[in-house]
This record gives structure tokens, sequence and C-alpha cells, in this order.
């Protein structure tokens, strides 16, 4: 079958993977290896990139559940697997020196950010070396040298924290732009609507990313939300808001780009609406008895981001199903290293535990 024909044929059947097929034009050159190269839009060093990064976080949190399971992590957990493309493809989008502020879901915000998996590991494990000491825990990490501001428990409180950070960074006259994170669950908070209205009066410089991954604990965004379009719930402060498929890392990456562009340069806010869903419970300790295990399942064979990534190199001719899994190895193996580094951290000092309470001098 000719090259061409074959990519048509691999992209039809990736169809929810519009925006990667959409780039699927027909120009291949031989790549060293033998294999044809096919012109996804991105060089495909992007594409595995995008592929690797995923993983990462992937594999990560699959070993945290497990040490959570095993007792070695106390207090809540809420993992992020099947969200990966959003935290990926934003990351790709955001400068370094954007700040970045989210929920309790957070270990994946972190890491993609550039801080090492052990210091996440080691947070989670309560050790001095931890991010924040061990004293933040899973919902509590944060580290304002990578300007990423938390990590909070208290649903949609980031969020006028984030519309803050969005006003010192105007007031200071920097072109940065603050990405601030939350759930559906978070978007019918009257703190939300009241943040909205100052960042649109403002103009202040930041993206809201609505994280909709269909449910707020146990409750369906459809029972939640009068109005389900979740992006079209700042129209009424003049904040423009897209629909994005939060399942596919490149329309994640094209529409965080063009929102940041939007903001940097004096316009105002935007919300992106991320379509995509959580594999696990809410937290560590649901069942999830809400959902069924078929719709979980449909959602894993039709929309993961991290397979449809993969078939789309595999199809494409960039590697091959064995490079994948050398891939997957090399992980694996770098996630058990980092947990062997954190385990191998002191523990917190009980002594330190009423400092970095308050900041210096108040
Ligand atoms: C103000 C407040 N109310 C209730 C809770 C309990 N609570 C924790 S998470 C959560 C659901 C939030 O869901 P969502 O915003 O969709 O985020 P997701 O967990 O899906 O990432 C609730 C109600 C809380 N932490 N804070
Ligand atoms: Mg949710």
């Amino acid at each position: 079958m000719a090259a061409s024909k074959r990519v048509e044929e691999g992209a039809r059947e990736l169809s929810p993977l519009a925006s990667l097929a959409a780039r699927s034009a027909a120009s291949y050159e031989p790549m060293p290896n033998g294999h044809e190269q096919v012109d996804l839009g991105l060089p495909p060093g992007e594409l595995l990139d995008i592929h690797r990064r995923m993983l990462l976080l992937r594999r990560l949190e699959e070993r945290i559940g497990q040490l959570y399971a095993m007792g070695e992590i106390g207090g809540f957990c809420h993992l992020y697997i099947g969200q990966e493309a959003v935290a990926v493809g934003m990351e790709r989008a955001t400068r370094s020196d954007d700040p970045v502020i989210t929920a309790y879901r957070c270990h994946a915000h972190m890491v993609v950010r550039g801080v090492a998996p052990e210091l996440v590991i080691g947070e989670l494990l309560g050790k001095a070396e931890g991010v924040s000491g061990g004293k933040g825990g899973s919902m509590h990490m944060f580290d304002p040298a990578r300007n990423f501001y938390g990590g909070h428990g208290i649903v949609g409180a980031q969020v006028p924290l984030g519309t803050g950070i969005a006003f010192a960074l105007k007031y200071r006259k920097t072109d940065r732009v603050c990405v601030t994170y939350f759930g559906d669950g978070a978007i019918s908070q009257g703190q939300v609507a009241e943040a909205f209205n100052m960042a649109a009066l403002w103009k202040l410089p930041i993206v809201y990313v609505v994280e909709n991954n269909q449910y707020g604990m146990g409750t369906a965004v459809d029972r939640a939300s009068a109005v389900s379009a979740l992006h079209k719930r700042g129209e009424s402060f003049g904040i423009p808001g897209q629909e994005v498929d939060g399942m596919d890392p490149v329309a994640v990456e094209r529409a965080g780009l063009t929102a940041l562009k939007h903001a940097r340069s004096g316009r105002g806010p935007v919300l992106l609406e991320m379509k995509t869903y959580r594999y696990r419970g809410h937290s560590m300790s649901d069942p999830a008895l809400y959902r069924t295990r078929e719709e979980v399942q449909k959602v894993r064979d039709e929309r993961d981001p991290i397979s449809r990534v993969a078939e789309l190199l595999v199809s494409a001719g960039v590697v091959d199903a064995d490079q994948l899994k050398a891939v997957d190895r090399e992980i694996r193996a770098t996630v058990m290293e980092a947990v062997a580094a954190a385990q191998a951290m002191p523990d917190a000092d009980p002594a330190e535990l009423m400092t970095d309470i308050y900041s210096g001098g108040s």
C-alpha cells in the first residue's frame, strides 16, 4: 500500500484525534532508520516528546497509587491518570516564567513544570527534602522557583488566587500570563464568578483552564451545572471561551498558544474548557460507584491520549512498537529510581511543624 494511502487510513482510524489527523499531510522523506517520515504538522521529535512526557506522568501516578495502597502515603491523594494531555499540551504552550496554579490534583502539573519526580514523591512520603519540605503532602505542593503556586485543597480557591497573581503581573508591567486550572466542580463557585468579573474588567493576563473531567467527586457535570458547556460560563463577563479536546495534546497545545497570545497581548482573560476524563476515582478512597466500568473502559479504548499519540506515531512510521516499549521501560526505570531516591530521604523533622506558616516579617 502506498505510504500516503496507509497514513490517510491510519488518520481516519484515529478520527477522534482530529487535530493531528488533519495535519497528516502527505509528504514523506525516508528517515535514517528506514522508516517513512510523515509531516504531522509537528516534527516527529516533538510528538515523541509529547508521548514521553505523558507516559512519565502516567507511570508516575500509577506508582504513586501503589505506594498509597501500600500505606506509604498518608492523607488524601488525587491521581491525574487520564488527563495527561491537558498538563503536557498546556505546558508546551506556556513559558517557563508564566505562573501556574491549580487544585489538589497537582502532582502531574508540578512534574511538567520541571520539578523532579523524586521531589514530588518525597513530598508525598513526608520527607524533609520533598518539594514542600514534606509538610504540604499531596494537595499542597508549591515551588515558586518554577513558578508553580500550588496545590490547593479548597475547591475553586485557586481561581481568585490566580487572578491575584495575574493582577500582580500586570501591575508590575510584565508580559507574563498566569495559567489557572480548576475543575468542572469548581466553576459554579461564587468566587469564580467574582474573579472572572475582575479579570475581564481589568483585562488581566490570565488563561483559565477548566479541566472538565465530567465529574466533581461523584456528581456528573450536567447534574451540577445548569449550563454544562463550561466554556460559555465566562460569556456574561465578555471572556472568550473555547471547548478543546482535552484528550488530544496537540489540540490542547494549539488552543493554549492562542489563548496565551491573547492574554499576553493585553486583551484580557480567556477560558479554555478541556474535555477530559479521569480513569481513577475522585481520590484513592473513592470506589467510583456512580459510573460503570464500561464507561471508563470506553474512554480508555477510544480516547486515551497516550495510546492515540502512540498509534499515530506507529502508523506514521516514526517509531515501531518495539521502540515504544523501550521508551516505556526507560520511563518505568526512571520512576523506580525516583521512588528509591525519595524513600532514602530523611523524614520531615517534627520541630519544623510550625515553620513556613507565615511569610517572613509578617
Ligand atoms: C469549598 C469546598 N467544597 C467542597 C469540597 C469537597 N470537594 C473536594 S473535591 C470536590 C469536587 C471537585 O471537583 P472538580 O472541581 O470537578 O475537580 P476534580 O476532582 O474533578 O479534579 C469537592 C466537592 C472542598 N474541598 N472545598
Ligand atoms: Mg471534575
